[in-house]
């Protein structure tokens, strides 16, 4: 433990010290903003998946913005740089390098075209703001969708804090729907605390209960709706630790496990095999300092997500339509083309 909990603090010093590098001249407020947001979304001031996707955009924004670049090479040089790392920041969630990458792929096919460096930095503004207009869009959508998925009475269980989730259970109270939430706390870090007071505060008819009373609640639940960080070609859901506990309950009890995830989340390497890295986070997430230093020899983990299985989901939710676990490696084939192909 004791060399896991070190490790662990000397890799945040490590990504501190690295600082973020752009050429040219007035980079001050570019590297303020890229590491600052590298900083956010490593410490979760700045989460869930699609904020994050969302803030590393608005970052490469705020780059692009920053001012006088020295020539084209230098502007889309600061981009890449800037864009690789925030993708480093958390390594689970697949928005995050979706949506860097749909700004890089983008600033590649731009400079291959040619053109002037005005012209350059204007047209990947108008890639970030493409993303950030899309991404809340698409949230708008899966909770039209997801809303109709909501019926009358029902008893309805959520699990951490998802934005996706969330526009789905308030869609549906917009629609006149009566129906009751139940909200884990989502332990180490509470965000069930978050959907609790976002969903009460909207009129919604909300419990929060610890994590470990799940199975006891899940007799009277009749859907579950969560979010996913990642989803695999196989249709596998990478969520917020707890999630897979969650949905074998569901399946014990027949209750309907639903996922509300916009596009961005389906991870396209998981196509070609590729296995989903399972964030481990700092043991100071799950004891105090004190706690682990008087016992020393207490080996703790803490791995911020797990795996749903397919057999355990019955539908996926997202903007471009619902599909059962299985459909969805024909979504994304359609979204990223296919990987053998080339
Ligand atoms: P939205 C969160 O991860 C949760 O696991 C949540 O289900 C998922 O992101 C999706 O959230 P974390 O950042 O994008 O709390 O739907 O570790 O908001």
């Amino acid at each position: 433990m004791r060399r896991e909990y070190t490790s662990c603090v000397s890799l945040r010093l490590r990504a501190r010290r690295k600082r973020f590098e752009t050429p040219g001249q007035s980079e001050g407020v570019a590297r303020d903003t890229i590491d600052s947001t590298f900083d956010q979304i490593r410490s979760m001031k700045v989460r869930g998946a699609g904020r994050i996707a969302r803030s590393a955009v608005s970052a490469l924004k705020v780059y692009c913005e920053s001012g006088k670049f020295d020539s084209t090479k230098g502007f889309y040089g600061g981009l890449f740089t800037a864009g690789e790392k925030l993708k480093q920041a958390r390594p689970t969630a697949v928005s995050l390098p979706n949506a860097v990458n749909y700004v890089l792929a983008s600033a590649r096919r731009k400079q291959a075209a040619g053109g002037t460096l005005r012209g350059s930095v204007k047209a990947m503004q108008e890639v970030c703001d493409a993303f950030l207009t899309s991404s809340l869009r698409a949230t708008r959508t899966i909770g039209e969708y997801g809303s109709k998925r909501i019926r009358d009475g029902d008893v309805v269980l959520t699990h951490c804090n998802s934005e996706a989730v969330t526009a789905v259970l308030t869609a549906a109270h917009e629609a006149g729907k009566r129906f009751e939430v139940i909200a884990t706390e989502t332990r180490p870090r509470f965000q069930g605390r978050i959907t609790a007071s976002v969903l009460a505060g909207r009129g919604l008819d909300v419990t929060l209960i610890p994590d470990t009373a799940v199975r006891v609640y899940m007799r009277k639940v009749d859907t579950v709706v969560v979010g996913a960080d990642a989803i695999a070609a196989n249709g596998a859901v990478i969520n917020k630790i707890g999630t897979s506990q969650v949905a074998l309950a569901a399946h014990e009890t027949r209750a309907r496990f639903y996922v509300a995830a916009e596009t961005y989340k389906l991870s396209p390497t998981t196509m070609t095999g590729e296995l989903v890295e399972i964030e481990q986070r700092s043991p100071l997430e799950v004891a105090p300092r004190a706690w682990l230093e008087a016992n020393a020899a207490v080996k703790v983990q803490n791995p911020a997500f797990d795996v749903t299985p397919p057999e355990y989901v019955d539908l996926i939710i997202t903007e471009r339509g619902i599909f059962p676990p299985q459909g969805i490696i024909l979504l994304m084939k359609d979204l990223y083309g296919v990987p053998w192909s080339d």
